[in-house]
């Protein structure tokens, strides 16, 4: 079946503007690997007509490629184009789509990825550095950063809710940190818009995050605007955990078991009574009695200004 494309609030942007020449692309350095493409660190000339060099991200797929990796990586552009510049969702800047290999070329996020800036504030308490990641500027974090990091993602989200897109993928993995500290959701290689949601089933053989998933789409693949509220709970969770892995010691298995029983990861230690009373709200069984993204926001601003 075609795609039923809603042509009204989120109608896709003609291509030919984000269209980039190859060429003006310099690639420096590969910094990761996503689930089926590349992400390089990369210079380019006067992108946006904008004046200068500047340090962009790309990301494509690897040498060997299947179509549906190629589908994939299209649909994650197609997802990007639709949305408008937001101080914390992860910008396009362009693309090379007409030729191959397939180019998304986008914000660079000097920090990395939150999960590994997480995990690294452990080690700060250490005085040698334990972790083998990519050297980047020490961080030092503290408690109110972390709350202000979960303002910035609820922030997005609640743009991208707005937009009746489904992100289906949000985990401290797939935000990113700037060089001024600030969250950015990446990753759109998942999200969906709604009224596609209702014409497509997830793939069978889809890898899919478990962890964050809410009982309804572990069970029956519904996906909504309030299983991506669940997920940002289990964000919260990994937040102050400094990166730890959901539900820990647990299989998959007696994760998808634990949830559908009506079970919650216990409140983490040094985690606030009205940041567990949120996360335990994201994770209500019932999908409408989890908080919109915006009372999430208003909530955690609460918590910012009691935290003082
Ligand atoms: O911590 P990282 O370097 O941040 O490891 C992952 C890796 O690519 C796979 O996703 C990095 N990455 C992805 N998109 C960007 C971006 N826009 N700016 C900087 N790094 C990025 C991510």
């Amino acid at each position: 079946p075609s795609v039923a494309h809603n042509p009204g609030s989120h109608a896709f942007q003609p291509e030919v503007p984000w269209e980039l020449p190859r060429e003006k692309l310099i690639f420096k350095k590969k910094i990761g690997e996503g689930s089926f493409g590349e992400v390089w660190r990369a210079k380019v000339d006067g992108i946006l007509g904008r004046r200068g060099k500047e340090i962009v991200a790309v990301k494509l797929l690897k040498d060997y490629y299947t179509p549906e990796e190629k589908r994939c990586l299209m649909k994650e552009l197609r997802v990007m184009q639709t949305l408008q510049p937001h101080p914390n969702i992860i910008s396009l800047l362009g693309c090379c789509s007409v030729t191959e290999p397939l180019c998304i070329v986008m914000e660079y996020a000097a920090n990395g990825n939150l999960q590994d800036v997480l995990r690294k504030q452990r080690y700060t308490f250490l005085q040698n550095d334990l972790s083998n990641l990519e050297k980047r500027p020490k961080i030092n974090l503290t408690a109110r950063d972390l709350t202000i990091f979960t303002l910035h993602v609820s922030s997005g989200m609640q743009y991208i809710s707005s937009r009746d897109l489904l992100h289906r993928d949000l985990a401290a993995r797939n935000v990113l940190l700037d060089k001024d500290l600030v969250c950015k959701i990446s990753d759109f290689g998942s999200a969906r818009d709604i009224v596609e949601m209702r014409e497509y089933e997830t793939s069978a053989n889809q890898k899919l995050p478990l962890r964050w998933m809410a009982p309804e789409s572990l069970l029956s693949c519904i996906y909504s605007s309030h299983s991506d509220v669940w997920s940002f709970g289990v964000f919260l969770w990994e937040v102050v955990t400094l990166g730890s892995s959901p539900y820990p010691g647990m299989t998959s298995e007696q994760v998808m078991d634990f949830v559908q029983k009506g079970c919650r990861m216990a409140k983490p230690t040094h985690c606030s009574q009205s940041l567990y009373t949120l996360m335990t709200d994201c994770w209500h069984h019932f999908p409408p009695s989890r908080p919109s993204f915006a009372t999430i926001h208003d909530r955690l601003t609460t918590l910012l200004e009691e935290e003082g």
